[in-house]
């Protein structure tokens, strides 16, 4: 038996990495009776058939730390935000959902800021900073002016990271430029249809040579909360954390509560406005989600 990952799927077959090479590999049929689908970044032990042609099969999948859904991707332990300065604007709610999201899957996040050469004014420092207080990494990059990718790169290293976002904020020229070749499809999704190309894609683990996985995922642009009620909203906001226990009424949800901590926290300046803004709105949003369920 040989440990491997399972780098993508393609009608019905697997590509495994291991130290000896990438083989194709077909799943045993006890996955498909228990209708369990192998996803790429699956650990997985597989057995050998043919070691020239390297063939084999998937034998055993080991649990899985994480799981995306769109795209279904195994084992993510980092996802990159990308958002744009500029063109398309910035989407803070979607990128807070996004946020939300990844602090329920207990995945770590960083928040990419691409385009900064479209930023005249260095708009993206305001931007940074509202998420560095909610103590979140920051990066501000840009392809077109070969800037940030250091960072990004140290970020990336040794981690299986996701690139999610808007469609055309630059997930996959970024990619495209950490792998340091052309991989990834770019462009306006009408260009790409125009052209009539083939624009679905399976997700797939791309190696970086500096050690760690990415995975392009193709954009969208908006998404429901979904597996949680406004009382738990707050615990997936790292930066109110620190004030739980401490507000004047147990159960505060930190919106018009008398003796607020997170409210105090705000006024002084150490929180983000716009952050707790759009957290209300989440909170109402999910609320009036609950009340029509319930009546
Ligand atoms: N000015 C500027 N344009 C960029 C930059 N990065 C990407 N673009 C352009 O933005 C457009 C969209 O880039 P993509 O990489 O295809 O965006 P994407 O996020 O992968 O989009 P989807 O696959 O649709 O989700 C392309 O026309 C790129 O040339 C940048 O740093 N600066
Ligand atoms: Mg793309
Ligand atoms: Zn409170």
């Amino acid at each position: 038996m040989l440990p491997g990952i399972i780098i993508k799927g393609i009608g019905g077959f697997y590509y495994v990495k291991t130290e000896f090479g990438l083989f194709e590999c077909k799943a045993r049929g006890i996955f498909r009776k228990d209708s369990f689908t192998p996803l790429p970044g699956d650990k997985v032990s597989i057995s050998v058939s043919n070691q020239d042609e390297k063939v084999g099969n998937i034998e055993e999948i080991f649990p899985r730390d994480s799981q995306l859904i769109r795209p279904a991707v195994a084992n993510v332990n980092q996802i990159a935000i990308v958002i744009a300065i500029k063109s398309p604007q910035p989407d803070f709610t979607l990128l807070d959902k996004l946020l939300i999201t990844v602090e329920q899957k207990d995945i770590s996040a960083v928040i990419c800021i691409n385009k900064i050469d479209l930023d005249k004014d260095m708009e993206y420092k305001n931007v940074a900073e509202s998420y560095q207080k909610a103590g979140y990494r920051v990066l501000a990059l840009s392809s077109a002016i070969e800037t940030g990718f250091d960072e990004l790169e140290s970020a990336l290293k040794d981690k299986t990271t996701a690139f999610a976002g808007q469609s055309g904020v630059g997930k996959s020229t970024i990619l495209n430029r950490v792998l340091d070749s052309y991989v990834m499809e770019t462009g306006k999704v009408s260009d790409r249809i125009e052209r009539g190309r083939h624009t679905t894609r399976h997700a797939e683990l791309i190696e970086l040579k500096s050690g760690g996985f990415v995975v392009d995922t193709p954009g969208f642009s908006s998404f429901e909360l979904s597996g949680l009620e406004a009382g738990e909203l707050q615990n997936f906001y790292p930066e109110f954390r620190q004030y739980f226990g401490r507000c004047k009424f147990t159960g505060c949800m930190h919106i018009s509560e008398p003796e607020c901590e997170v409210k105090a926290a705000l006024e002084r300046g150490i929180l983000d406005y716009g952050r707790h803004a759009r957290y209300v709105e989440f909170c109402n949003m999910l609320k009036e989600k609950q009340r029509k369920k319930y009546s």
